[in-house]
This record gives C-alpha cells, structure tokens and sequence, in this order.
C-alpha cells in the first residue's frame, strides 16, 4: 500500500508571480490536503543539499542557483496515491510537454522554471517532507 503523502515545492518564478494561492487552490482542488505548509528562501548550500541526487547532472548548478534565487513555499500533501496524482496534477517537466489543465502548463516558465516540484516516489516524499518539516509540524 503505497504511502499517501507527497512533498512539493512551489519554485521561485511562481512565488515572485504571486502564484501561490493559485498553485495552492489547484492542489486542494485536486483533492490533496496541506499536512505542512511554510515559506523559505533556501541559501544556495541547502539548495544544493535537497538536489543532491541530480549533482553529476550538467543542469545542477544552474538549479542550485535557481532554486535559492527566491523564497519558494514547501508543502507536505495527503491524498489516496499522493505520489503519482500528484506528479499528474503538475504535469511533464518540461511545460511544453505539460497537459492541458496541469499546474505546470498554467504557471511554468521553462523547463528550469517550472512553477512546482513533486517528489518521485514515496521514499523521496519522505525525505523531502523531514528536510523541511520536523515531526510536529507534520499533522
Ligand atoms: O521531477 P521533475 O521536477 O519533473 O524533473 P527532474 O527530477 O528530472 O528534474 C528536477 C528539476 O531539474 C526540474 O524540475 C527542473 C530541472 N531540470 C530538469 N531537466 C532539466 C532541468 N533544468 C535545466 N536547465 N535543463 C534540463 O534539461
């Protein structure tokens, strides 16, 4: 039985935009519940940190500086198949691959800014959700 959180984060072109409650209704809308909600600016180290797994990667240290360029909204979700509803709520990478009514065909830029993240599976949602959240923000 696949967990049902997710971790997601809503990225600094979408939060300079004044997308945040936009991003948020269509998350509830989509039927996930806010567990954790805060607002952060990441310094480029803790940005890097959280993108450990994509450090070989030749984008990474463009997404490092991206990524700490401004505040960006970090969320814990609850939803039945939180993982995967949720990566199909935000859509392809790339939003010109996203599908009609996604978050990311509504508010991304470019495939760098790309308006939201959405953990990959539930071990991630897990560690994705501890780096930001301790255990009694988490209800
Ligand atoms: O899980 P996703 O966010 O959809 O995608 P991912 O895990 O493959 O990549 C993580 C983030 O890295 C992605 O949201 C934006 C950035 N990224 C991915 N591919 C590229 C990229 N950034 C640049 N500049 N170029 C890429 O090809």
């Amino acid at each position: 039985m696949a967990t049902n959180r997710t971790f997601t984060m809503i990225k600094p072109d979408a939060t300079q935009e004044n997308h945040i409650g936009g991003i948020l209704s269509m998350i509830e809308e989509g039927g996930f519940r806010i567990v954790s909600l805060k607002k952060v600016l990441l310094t480029p180290e803790r940005a890097g940190q959280f993108y450990e797994v994509h450090k070989e990667r030749p984008f990474y240290q463009d997404l490092v500086k991206y990524m700490s360029s401004g505040p960006i909204v970090a969320a814990i979700l609850e939803k039945d198949n939180a993982v995967a509803d949720f990566r199909t709520l935000i859509g392809a990478t790339n939003p010109a691959q996203a599908a009609e009514g996604t978050i990311r065909k509504k508010y991304a830029k470019s495939i760098e800014a790309n308006a939201v993240h959405g953990s990959d599976s539930d071990e991630n949602a897990q560690i994705e959700g501890n780096f930001f959240f301790t255990a009694d923000e988490q209800f």
